[in-house]
Parts: structure tokens; C-alpha cells; sequence
């Protein structure tokens, strides 16, 4: 069976945007292939935090990936520090990672644009990464496509360690490829960047019909539309016509589209039929949380499987590495 793995950072809430780009595709993978799913709380720590906040957000992660339907029984779902081959693997992957590749990472140009003091941790962070998916010679990744450039990284590590260290023909780690889902890229709520923990304008996929609300009724929409009565164009309304696409049903969203083209419904009419629509889809998430945060052994209790599950492989993998780079 094929493997995958993906991760997720536990530096904030787990948003829609992380749940259609990515999590909702571990769902759907995890009975296709060996799987494995990590909270990766080394990743959060290339940026300031607090110690108790970390934690809480850890569990708070893992708790929200269950309840978004990771079941224990058919994949590992763990936590990266749990599982000291990550960063063990990372050091090797360091001494063969041009500099040249890591500045060029947009995604380390723009978290380091928004920090006074620059960490090394930020620039390596895709190395870390590559040693997450490689440990378990994953074959492809589920991500949003922010994270294609870091797969492409992880690609260049795997083919140089093959070229120093692998015999001629015979490559031991496999060239790891993205697997996107439809909703590639969910727009903030301001239809500006991406949606994102970092920049504040994400809906949490555990919060309350009431607070959705709050955030769908003033989300931007098509910027033409200024009347009720003017004819709208949903591909121009960026955040509510994408999200109908993502949790409506293809006949509501034949719907949405044509009732906006002919002013038939106004914006507030398109977002109150999404908001029903989306509390279809994570009212039952929200409950299975809720069970969750009620039973903390049960959490416990699948970390813990998934952290042995995940030893198992990693330490075959460093062996392998270590024998071949005359380590061991
Ligand atoms: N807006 C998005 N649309 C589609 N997919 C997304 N992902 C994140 N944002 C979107 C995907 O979610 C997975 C986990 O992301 P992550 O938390 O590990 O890192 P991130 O991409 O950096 O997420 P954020 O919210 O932007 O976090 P911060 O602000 O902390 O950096 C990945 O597969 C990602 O593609």
C-alpha cells in the first residue's frame, strides 16, 4: 500500500481553509493508503509563542482532527516532537541543502518580512519538512497549494541524498508528489491572501453557527455588486461563491450562481444559504469535539498509538540512513 504523509502546525485554531485545503482530503485518503498525520509543534516554534499556549493548541489540534473525522483505526495521527527521528533526519537533510534553495521559499520571504528578529529555525523549517515526509518514504502529500514550493524542496533533499548516498539505479527515497483537492486555495475573509492562522481572517472550523455568521456577513463579495437589484458575477465574489462551491450541494451552487447573475438573490441571500449549508457540514464535527474534550483519554489514547506506529518506521528509516552515510 502506497504511503502518504502531511502535517499541520498547531499555531492556531484549525480554520476552514486548512480543513478543505488539506484535512478533509486525510479523511478521505486515510482507508486508500498507509497514513500518516502529524501535528508538527516543532514547525510552530520558528515563530514567538508561549510554552502553556503550545501546548494547549497541540491538544486543541489533535482533538479537532479526530473530530473532523481522522480515525485512529485506519491511520496514525501523532505529534512531531514525540517522534525524535524528525529532527534527527533534519540535520542530515541540513548538510545537504543548498542555502540558495531555503532563501528562495516565498513562504519564508513573507513570514520573515513580518518579523523584527529572523530565526534560523524560519529558514529551515522546508528541511524540517522534507525530513517529516521522507522519514516515512511518503509518496505523495495532501496540502494546499501553498505548500507545492516546500514539496518541490523535499523533492531536490531526496534527490541529492539518493545521488551521495544511494546506489546508481536504486534510489531509497522516493521523490514525494502533492496531492491537491479542488479548494486548492481558500481566500481570507477580506478575498485578499490566502486564508490563514497568521493574518486573523480565518472562520475556525469548531466555531459556533452565531460566530460564523458574525464573519460571513460582512465578508467581501463581488466588488461590482453595489445594489441589490445589480446583477452579480460569482467568479468575481472571491470568498462566498468559492465556499458555496466547497460545502454546497452542486444544485445549490447552480442555484447560488444563476440567482446572483440575474439579482434574483442579494449577497445577504447567497450567505445565508451557505451559512445553512455549512452548519450541515460541521455541526456534526462540532459535536464529536465536544465528545472529545469530554473523554481527554481518548485522545491520550490515539497520540499514543499513532506516536508507536510512527517510531516503528522512522527508526528503520535512520538506520538505513545512518548505515548508508557511515553513521553506524
Ligand atoms: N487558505 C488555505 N487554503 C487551502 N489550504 C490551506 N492550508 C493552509 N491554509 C490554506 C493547508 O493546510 C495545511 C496545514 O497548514 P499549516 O497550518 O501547517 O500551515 P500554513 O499553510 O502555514 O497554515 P496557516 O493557516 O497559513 O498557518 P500560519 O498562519 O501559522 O502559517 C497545509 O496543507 C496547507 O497547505
Amino acid at each position: 500500500m502506497a504511503r502518504i504523509f502531511s502535517g499541520i502546525q498547531p499555531s492556531g485554531e484549525l480554520h476552514i481553509g486548512n480543513y478543505l485545503g488539506a484535512v478533509k482530503n486525510w479523511v478521505a485518503l486515510q482507508s486508500q493508503f498507509e497514513s500518516f498525520f502529524c501535528v508538527v509543534d516543532y514547525h510552530a516554534i520558528t515563530v514567538a509563542y508561549t510554552p502553556e499556549d503550545l501546548r494547549r493548541r497541540t491538544r486543541e489540534m489533535a482533538t479537532s482532527l479526530l473530530a473532523a473525522g481522522l480515525d485512529p483505526a485506519q491511520c496514525a495521527v501523532f505529534v512531531q516532537s514525540r517522534v525524535p527521528e524528525h529532527t534527527e533526519l533534519q540535520w542530515i537533510f541540513n548538510t545537504i541543502t543548498p542555502l540558495g534553495e531555503l532563501e528562495r521559499q516565498v513562504q519564508f520571504k513573507d513570514k520573515a518580512a513580518r518579523q523584527e528578529q529572523v530565526m534560523a529555525g524560519l529558514l529551515n523549517y522546508p528541511v524540517l519538512q522534507a525530513a517529516d515526509i521522507l522519514l516515512y518514504l511518503a509518496d505523495a502529500v495532501p496540502v494546499g497549494e501553498d505548500q507545492v514550493q516546500h514539496l518541490e524542496l523535499s523533492r531536490v533533499v531526496a534527490r541529492n541524498w539518493n545521488a551521495r548516498f544511494a546506489p546508481e539505479g536504486a534510489p531509497y527515497f522516493p521523490e514525494p508528489q502533492a496531492k491537491l483537492t479542488p479548494t486548492r486555495r481558500i481566500a481570507g475573509l477580506d478575498g485578499n491572501a490566502k486564508m490563514s492562522k497568521s493574518l486573523n481572517n480565518t472562520i475556525g472550523l469548531l466555531e459556533t453557527p452565531d460566530e460564523i455568521w458574525a464573519k460571513l456577513r460582512p465578508a467581501v463579495t463581488d466588488p461590482a455588486r453595489i445594489k441589490k437589484t445589480d446583477a452579480g458575477n460569482p467568479d468575481n465574489c472571491r470568498v462566498i461563491f468559492q465556499l458555496h462551491r466547497a460545502f454546497s450541494s452542486p444544485e445549490m451552487v447552480a442555484e447560488v450562481e444563476t440567482k446572483c447573475r440575474s439579482a434574483a438573490w442579494g449577497c445577504v441571500d447567497c450567505k445565508k444559504a451557505l451559512h445553512e449549508s455549512m452548519n450541515a457540514e460541521l455541526t456534526p464535527i462540532r459535536t464529536r469535539a465536544q465528545a472529545l474534550a469530554d473523554q481527554p483519554s481518548l485522545v491520550d489514547a490515539a497520540l499514543e498509538a499513532g506516536a508507536e506506529k510512527a517510531r516503528a518506521v522512522a527508526a528503520q528509516t535512520m538506520r538505513h540512513v545512518k548505515e548508508s552515510m557511515g553513521l553506524a
